[in-house]
């Protein structure tokens, strides 16, 4: 149903400011009831009588920005033998982050790539007001990092469909050579959107563990290390470096390891 212009100005100036606590209906064009002003809620009805539906309400099928959050510590060591190893750095492209990784390791992590996905804002079918989850879209592959050697191909980790590595266990080695990585596990988690208007990503669900990527080396002391994004962030990048491996140099491995987390920015329906 159309309306005439005229009347949509008027409806504009009559939702302007405060909701009214009670609802008062506004003239329409023939002089009767036309919208009655409301709090605008996520169900598919412009009730705040502004002209949008849904203004303030998570955009349906949009895109999650990804922007700067929190960094963990370098895990193991850059040097082997006093040699500095090689910088890498597996970077996620923009609006994409990290949903599992590809490898080639035994003991160690020979080579590291990963998988990114685009966090994508999702109405969930049921329910008024609506509800709405993310969605992992544009899958890609960044490729490996590091020297293949006699690295054997492990089993792909991925997070289950929609969800997102939010965090990791990482065992670290030493070894008077120099320290290294020794194990990596991905922990995946899924994500809704909440709120109205200031919608945010939070995660939902329990937090899911994959397979463990280099089995350690049992001659050298191990430390295990967890670390977490915070809330509302996830891992889209991870720097490092590969070198010889400190326990055997004659192989080379991925012998340290940060992480970089950014910050969910889900997008809504913009106001008049
Ligand atoms: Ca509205
Ligand atoms: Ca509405």
């Amino acid at each position: 149903m159309s309306r005439p212009f005229s009347a949509v100005v008027l409806l504009t100036l009559a939702a302007c400011g405060d909701v009214p606590s009670s609802p008062v209906p506004d003239a329409g064009p023939d002089g009767g009831p036309q919208c009655m002003a409301q709090a605008e809620i996520c169900n598919g009805v412009d009730d705040d009588c502004d002209t949008v539906v849904d203004d303030g309400c998570p955009a349906d099928g949009g895109s999650i920005s990804i922007g700067g959050g929190g960094t963990s510590s370098e895990y193991g060591g850059t040097t082997t033998n006093g040699m500095a190893n090689t910088r890498f750095e597996l970077t996620c492209p923009a609006g994409t982050a990290i949903v599992g990784f590809h490898a080639r390791a035994v003991e160690a992590i020979n080579t590291l790539g990963a998988y990114c996905a685009a966090p994508t804002v999702h109405r969930r079918a049921a329910g008024v007001p609506y509800q709405y989850e993310v969605l992992a879209t544009d899958s890609s592959s960044l490729p490996e990092v590091g020297v293949e050697g006699s690295g054997a191909a492990v089993p792909d980790q991925r997070c289950p469909e929609g969800q997102f590595v939010v965090g990791v266990h990482i065992w670290t080695g030493s070894h008077e050579r120099g320290d290294t990585i020794q194990g990596l596990t991905a922990i995946c988690s899924p994500y809704e959107v909440t709120g109205g208007a200031g919608a945010a990503a939070s995660r939902s669900g329990s937090p899911v563990e994959l397979e463990r990527i280099g089995t350690g080396n049992a001659a050298t002391a191990t430390t295990a290390h967890d670390f977490s994004c915070p809330e509302q962030q996830l891992i889209n990048r991870i720097v490092g470096h590969y070198g010889p491996w400190p326990v055997y140099p004659d192989y080379f491995t991925v012998n340290a390891m940060k992480l970089d987390c950014g910050t969910l920015g889900v997008p809504v329906v913009s106001a008049p």
